[in-house]
């Protein structure tokens, strides 16, 4: 089966959510990590998760993708999460992969030192899928990641609004901007096996780097739900 059709397929039942930035950002390790929080907190609700890499280089060669059902042992709802690859070269991959989308996480590297590649992705989104962002057709959310990084080496959620506007990003997604989720993917998997290896856990209480990476994919997917929920019957 081609990339194409793979991702069509798997795209036709329930929702479908991007996490979309440039290359090496975390968006990999982002789902790596909600994946790895749903198999152990809830298996049967993990369908598969499929992830295109170099295993010699751990670089990106394609797209990941992983599928989830909504409550356990549901019959139907499923939602499908894709990483975009973040190279030039990916370009109409991008495209491919965006196709019929419902939310996007936005992932943006919080170090300064990659202001401009921040910049180049959050143009090339907003040229693609910006008319479907501002009337909010599409759901999204950012994630500011790395915030483990020393503070003079990166930027924070307040900085956010001017890459925004730099980028060429109207205001008009200003309340996306200010609501910003600050996260560190590195911390998260710290707690994360610090907990496993303790054999604590507890999912209405998961630690607090854990809690935030799951926020914005929660309020995304909460969204997209809310408005299917008010569309008229087809
Ligand atoms: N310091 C730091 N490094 C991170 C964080 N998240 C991911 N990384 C690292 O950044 C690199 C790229 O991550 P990856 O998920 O493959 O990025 P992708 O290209 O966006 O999929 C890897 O070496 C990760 O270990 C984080 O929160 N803090
Ligand atoms: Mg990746």
């Amino acid at each position: 089966m081609s990339q194409e059709e793979l991702v069509f397929e798997e795209s036709q039942q329930g929702i479908k959510i991007v996490f979309w930035g440039p290359t090496l950002a975390g968006k990999t390790t982002a789902l790596s990590l909600f994946h790895a929080i749903k198999k152990k907190e809830d298996p049967e609700s993990v369908y598969n998760f499929l992830k295109l890499e170099d295993k010699a280089t751990e670089r990106t060669i394609g797209f990941d993708q992983a599928t989830f059902g909504l409550g356990t042992g549901s019959k139907g709802f499923k939602y499908h999460l894709f990483t975009t690859p973040g190279q030039d070269r990916f370009k109409s991959m991008r495209k491919i992969v965006i196709n019929g989308l419902h939310g996007m996480i936005v992932v943006i590297d919080s170090e300064k030192a990659r202001w401009e590649e921040n910049k180049v992705s959050l143009k090339e989104l907003f040229d693609i899928l910006g008319d479907k962002l501002y009337s909010r057709e599409v759901k999204m959310a950012i994630m500011l990641n790395k915030m483990d990084l020393p503070v003079d080496t990166r930027i924070s959620a307040a900085d956010v609004g001017r890459l925004m506007i730099e980028a060429g990003v109207s205001d008009k997604l200003r309340d996306t901007f200010a609501s910003t989720f600050e996260v560190s993917c590195l911390e998260a998997l710290n707690a994360l096996k610090e907990a496993w290896s303790r054999g604590e856990w507890n999912p209405k209480n998961r630690p607090q780097p854990v809690q935030r990476i799951i926020q914005p994919i929660q309020m995304v997917i909460r969204d997209i739900l809310v408005s299917e929920l008010q569309k008229p019957s087809q």
